[in-house]
């Protein structure tokens, strides 16, 4: 498999397993598991359960995660699909997270604090690094530094995805650090 073939398969697994299993007829779970086989079944890119297992494992963000015995697999965040629920448990969040996003959404985030959009959850990172290759996805990069402990105390959840990725509902403008 050349990079290219296996980045083309990562994102087509992000797109089935994420926002439109339908389009090869593949069914998730109520936690977003699909059967492998049904997707080495369905998929038009042909790929061997060997490859994917490699393209899981060396996928640069770890997307997606295998259950216990390898028979399923999910994507770890990122879902736009209503009716997905990772069953993440809620957790204590660090002092501060950061956001990447640019210039022309901030005058929205502003006015509206930063929202999940099509996504089911705001993402969050750790690090300010992270924040800015998600932010650069899209233009000049510019990092919010949220105040999520802070947030978390007020009541607010936070999870942490699988692949280290902090999620959230949505996040108030009084505790947006622009
Ligand atoms: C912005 C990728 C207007 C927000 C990345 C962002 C990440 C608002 C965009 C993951 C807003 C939503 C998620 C508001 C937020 N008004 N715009 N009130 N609140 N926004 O793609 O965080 O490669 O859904 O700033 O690396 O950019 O796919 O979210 O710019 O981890 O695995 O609305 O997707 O991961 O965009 O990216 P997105 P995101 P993958």
């Amino acid at each position: 498999m050349t990079p290219q073939y296996k980045k083309q398969i990562s994102k087509f697994l992000s797109l089935i397993l994420r926002h439109q299993p339908e389009k090869i007829g593949l069914q998730l779970d109520e936690n977003g598991w699909a059967l492998i086989n049904d997707i080495l079944d369905k998929s038009n890119l042909k790929f061997t359960f060997v490859e994917l297992e490699e393209i899981v494992v060396t996928n640069d963000k770890q997307r997606f995660s295998f259950n216990a015995d390898k028979t399923k697999i999910r994507a770890n965040q990122g879902h736009s699909l209503k009716t997905v629920d990772l069953d993440l448990k809620a957790q204590v969040p660090p002092e501060f997270l950061f956001h990447g996003t640019v210039e022309r959404f901030i005058g929205l985030i502003k006015s509206n604090g930063l929202q999940k959009m099509k996504r089911q959850h705001v993402h969050l990172s750790a690090n300010k690094g992270t924040a800015i290759k998600v932010g650069s996805r899209r233009g000049k990069p510019i990092i919010l530094t949220i105040k999520a402990l802070e947030m978390q105390r007020k009541g607010y959840k936070f999870y942490k995805s699988e692949n280290g990725v902090w999620l959230t509902d949505e996040v108030p403008v009084e505790l947006i650090i622009f």
